[in-house]
């Protein structure tokens, strides 16, 4: 016996140094575990795979994180460096899992190459957080990043207001067409410059994402950069290169610079712009200490852990700077205080909304938030009317889930009048100009994602035969933002498939006598052909599959239906063999909102947009999971 352990401890003590070796060797961060490579003494072991520690914005990222694991004494951190290859960064994860991490942070060299590793860690147990650049699809545990299409849309937004009426001439300097946020922030940043008329785009090439590099292209294109009147460029060091030879060209003072990343070290974004050097940076948030976090809470197996958090980008310019500064810098404590919410919810239409309703006051009470719920029956003019009882009533914070995507502007103008925060939960809006940065935050579903999910399964489950299958589609109410948007996410898959098309589509508010009140009145008209009814929610579904059996049609043998939502009464009519699909829609979204409603009032920054995480299932599940159900 003591033979056996013996011989153990030598092959453990050799991996242990052969293993420090490689991680040293390439470029890893070890930091040894003090009693010789156990983890006694340690909870959890957080590995952490960057890209490449060449860019600025990713040594920020590790540095963060590092600050953030200091704080906590059973956890500890190991950073390996990829060096830009997906190969190593495959290596590094391998090693990291011999080491014995308990979760990955990982921010992929190359989402395509990385996205099957990412999900073979993730699918053998180990929680996986990925940050900065998203990989396809969501065998992830969480995603964290920024939304680099809006970063470019919002220096777009501010170029075209810092030229006004005259408009004027930019220079936009391009880095590595290979860079994906590169690409993005372009693209968003052309998306907002092409609807204003006047401006004159000069782009200039690189080919490197470097200082260098731009203070080159500078100097070589002078001729053009002297009838600008503003340079554009998307990031930090590159901004730095050009400021420099601005300096060089005695342009300084005749030429501005906007560009993105807003970093806060010396000559970095926000520091540049305190020096007079740059106009305006939009900062591109990190992310190290919401990873953190999160990555706790999942150690923790805490409940409403999301599946994306989009972060927040602002733009910073000399008006605006210290109070960035100050923000960033700041320490949100939460002191504990009870904070006074106003909730308007939309009605009582669903199993889901009543489940949704349920999940938000529970929560309230376990994080001391005194909740006023106003339901709106879905009136939007009852949830003016709500809203406006709030601010008159002074509540912290004001939530809504609205009815209807459009025609909030004047109300919520009225709340951050009152220096009331907004935070939409479970629903959007569509305001006119979202600099006016009239909501803090959206808490909910990506209901486009689950319209392609139902599309997926039936692309999947229902054989198009000669390749004329007709769809049913049953909507919620008009103008809700899960009723546009599962249809356009439905319709984005149905367009891949020929052999499938919507032959029929009505509303149905949502409501079980909705959904049977479509078929029926189909019925009335046609005789019965349809394949496939998808139902944007269950309540709808049901009631569908009644007004089918009244009918003598049988659910799921003569027609195919899948739904959205996912509650226990679409798995019991599963179990019943009579829906087909459930997609999941997670209204148990009340831990998630009253952290979020804390975080706010303790002064963090929100992100734009905190996504929830949801499955699809189907009869050859159901049975497993309907135990399991929350709602
Ligand atoms: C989705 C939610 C929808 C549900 C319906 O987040 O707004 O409204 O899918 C509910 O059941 O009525």
């Amino acid at each position: 016996m003591t033979k056996v352990i013996k011989t153990k401890w030598h092959i453990l003590c050799v991996l242990a140094m052969v293993l420090i070796m490689a991680m040293t060797i390439g470029g890893c961060h070890f930091i040894p575990i003090s009693d010789g490579g156990s983890k006694k003494g340690v909870a959890s072991i957080i590995g952490v795979s960057q890209a490449n520690m060449r860019e600025e914005w990713r040594v920020a990222l590790i540095n963060e994180l590092r600050e953030e694991t200091a704080k906590y004494e059973d956890i500890r951190i190991v950073t390996t460096d990829a060096t830009g290859s997906a190969a190593k960064q495959i290596q590094d994860i391998d090693n990291l899992i011999g080491f014995g991490m308990d979760l990955l942070i990982i921010s992929p060299c190359d989402e395509k190459m990385m996205g099957d590793k990412i999900k073979e860690v993730y699918d053998s147990g180990i929680p996986v957080i990925v940050m900065d650049r998203a990989v396809e699809g969501f065998d992830y545990t969480l995603y964290i990043g920024p939304d680099n299409e809006v970063i470019g849309q919002q220096a777009g937004s501010y170029i075209i207001d810092l030229l006004g009426e005259k408009g004027g001439d930019v220079v936009v300097l391009q880095g590595n067409p290979a860079s994906v946020q590169g690409t993005e922030r372009l693209s968003g940043f052309k998306s907002a410059i092409e609807k204003a008329s006047g401006i004159n785009l000069h782009e200039v090439y690189m080919g490197a994402e470097s200082k260098d590099a731009a203070y080159d292209m500078v100097i070589t294109a002078r001729k053009i950069v002297e009838e600008a009147d503003i340079i554009f460029t998307y990031s930090d060091n590159m901004a730095l290169g050009a400021c420099d030879a601005l300096r060089e060209l005695g342009l300084e003072s005749k030429v501005m610079i906007v560009d993105c990343d807003g970093f806060k070290g010396a000559d970095e974004g926000i520091d540049l712009v305190s020096q007079g050097r740059l106009k305006a940076t939009v900062s591109c948030p990190i992310g190290g200490k919401e990873a953190i976090d999160y990555a706790l809470s999942i150690l923790n197996n805490e409940s409403g852990v999301p599946k994306q958090v989009i972060l927040r980008s602002n733009i910073i310019d000399k008006g605006n700077v210290e109070e960035n500064l100050n923000r960033i810098n700041a320490d949100t404590v939460d002191d504990g205080r009870k904070i006074k919410v106003g909730y308007s919810q939309v009605g009582q239409e669903s199993n889901w909304r009543l489940a949704n309703t349920k999940s938000i006051e529970e929560s309230a009470k376990d994080f001391n938030i005194e909740l006023h719920m106003e339901i709106a029956d879905q009136s939007q003019e009852k949830q003016f009317e709500a809203i406006r009882s709030f601010i008159k009533e002074g509540v912290d914070v004001i939530v809504v889930s609205p009815v209807v995507e459009t025609g909030w502007d004047e109300v919520l103008r009225e709340a951050k009048a009152a220096g009331i925060p907004v935070i939409m939960s479970d629903r959007n809006v569509l305001v006119e100009n979202r600099e006016e940065n009239l909501t803090t935050t959206y808490l909910g579903a990506d209901f486009v994602e689950e319209g392609r999910r139902a599309m997926r399964w039936v692309r999947d489950n229902v054989d198009a035969g000669d390749g004329d299958k007709h769809i049913m589609e049953i909507m919620g109410n008009v103008g809700a933002s899960p009723t546009e948007e599962r249809d356009r996410g439905f319709r984005e898959i149905l367009a891949e498939n020929p052999g499938y098309d919507i032959t029929y589509s009505a509303y149905g508010d949502f409501t079980f006598d909705g959904g049977r009140k479509v078929v029926r009145e189909y019925l009335e008209n046609n005789e019965w052909d349809i394949d496939i009814i998808f139902s944007q929610n269950d309540d709808m579904a049901l009631g569908a599959i009644e007004e089918l059996k009244a009918h003598g049609i049988k659910p799921d043998d003569d027609v195919k239906i899948i739904s959205v939502d996912a509650t226990t009464e679409a798995f019991e009519a599963m179990v019943r063999g009579e829906l087909s699909c459930a997609v999941e829609c997670n209204p148990i979204i009340g831990p998630q909102l009253m952290k979020a409603i804390r975080d706010l009032c303790s002064g963090k920054q929100m992100p734009f947009r905190i996504i929830t995480d949801e499955k699809v299932y189907d009869q050859s599940v159901a049975e497993d999971y309907i135990r399991k159900r929350l709602y």
